[in-house]
């Protein structure tokens, strides 16, 4: 064997060991999700041979030739028995673009498919594409809704930050050829918008998140609903906030849905990110609330504060303190995986079931938008503890 052939080898070896790495569940949960161990995809997950020519009469070296920065947000899908999730790669290009990666058991052993996905372009051509929401619409559809990023050409000359955000359509029966629909036309910027799976008197339904800026939702914002007629012509002329900001929450700069909600007997089950600033800079979390089936546009249930934040290694990347979610499976026995990416940089799962986070729903104390409230809210669970078992106090209860 070459000098070349042994440092491919070398090469693949490691990186058969990364991907068939086992993921263990971490010990001290909380009760509601067990995270894993090991995040699920990173960039060295990636494909060797997207990344090195393999030839050595062009690559003497055996150096990388292009290089992936980080793998984030993710939409999930189960399909024919395997976990799908269209990841996020991101180049060290700073370009972001869309590939499968599957897994037999939904915790380890992802792998990419040999391609990445080939979106077509709608009229204008994006600069960048991200953050896929899939659903297997009840029309026999798989859809992808995603953002489109484009400079935006009204900016005064030499700002090359101005940008747009427009929610971009695309559908699919294999995941492997996709059909670009127009984007969705609407008064305002768009990201974080997600088609709901049932047809809603006869229309599709949207969740949407208005924006007056690329950054900032200003006065916009807020988890929106809309129906519209036609996806291959989507119009919205009508939008409602569904789950508003509130000041001093987790949600107070701006929120976005997840991925589509989760129906169960109790009502939809929504997973989604709030925004609030601090000095560090933006914190984004993630957070469940519900919605009626028999009118989804009608909160039954806000629990108060996140569900899930940053936590160890989770913590730090490229865009640090953050937990986006934009993908979850849940399986026919109720299990279910949360796909979730930190700081931008790295896919993680973890499991939990939908009894026990509809259960989370229905029992967690509403937000009571003040220290007082929160205060009674605790003292309320001290005094029924207390009469559970009189030694409480001692701490030997319960
Ligand atoms: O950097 C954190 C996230 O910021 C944006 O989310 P939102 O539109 O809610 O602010 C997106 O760019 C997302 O991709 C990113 O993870």
């Amino acid at each position: 064997m070459s000098l070349f052939e042994e440092k491919i080898k070398a090469l693949l070896d490691a990186h058969n060991d990364l991907l068939a790495l086992p993921n263990e569940a971490a010990e001290n949960g909380n009760g509601v999700v067990t995270r894993y161990k090991n995040p699920v995809l990173t960039a060295e997950h990636t494909p060797l041979f997207w990344r090195y020519d393999f030839d050595e009469k062009s690559n003497p070296y055996l150096m990388e030739r292009i290089g992936m920065n980080a793998v984030m947000n993710s939409g999930a899908l189960k399909w024919q028995g395997k976990y799908l999730l269209v990841v996020r790669v991101e180049g060290v290009d700073r370009k972001s673009f869309f590939a499968v990666a599957e897994s037999p058991n939904g915790i380890d052993n992802f792998r990419f498919w040999d391609y990445p996905v080939t979106m077509p372009e709608d009229v204008i051509p994006a600069t960048n594409v991200y953050d896929m929401r899939l659903t297997a619409h009840e029309d026999g559809w798989i859809y992808g809704i995603f953002c489109a990023e484009r400079h935006d050409d009204m900016a005064p000359s030499g700002d090359l930050s101005a940008a747009t955000a427009t929610a971009a359509i695309a559908r699919t029966k294999n995941l492997k050829e996709w059909e670009r629909l127009p984007d969705l036309k609407t008064r305002f910027q768009q990201r974080n918008v997600v088609l709901h799976p049932e047809f809603v008197d006869g229309k599709y339904a949207l969740y949407t998140r208005p924006q007056d800026g690329f950054i900032d939702t200003g006065k916009g914002g807020g988890i929106g609903w809309a129906l519209v007629d036609d996806m291959t012509n989507a119009i919205v002329t009508e939008e409602k906030i569904i789950d508003h900001r509130y000041y001093h929450t987790i949600k107070e700069v701006k929120n976005g849905e997840g991925p589509h909600p989760i129906k169960t007997s109790k009502g939809w089950l929504h997973l989604a990110h709030g925004v609030r600033n601090c000095a560090a800079g933006l914190r984004y979390v993630l957070y469940l609330y519900m919605t009626a089936l028999d009118d989804p546009t009608r909160l039954i249930a806000e629990p108060g504060g996140y569900f899930m934040a940053p936590e160890g290694i989770e913590r730090l990347g490229d865009v640090s303190n953050v937990l986006f979610s934009n993908g979850w499976i849940a399986d026919d026995d109720g299990k279910l995986y949360i796909y979730y990416a930190s700081s931008d940089t790295r896919m993680h799962v973890a499991t939990s079931t939908v009894d026990k986070l509809v259960d989370y729903c229905l029992h967690t104390p509403k937000d009571g938008f003040s220290s007082s409230a929160s205060v009674e809210t605790i003292k309320r669970l001290i005094d029924k503890n207390r009469s559970l078992t009189p030694n409480f106090s001692k701490g030997e209860g319960v």
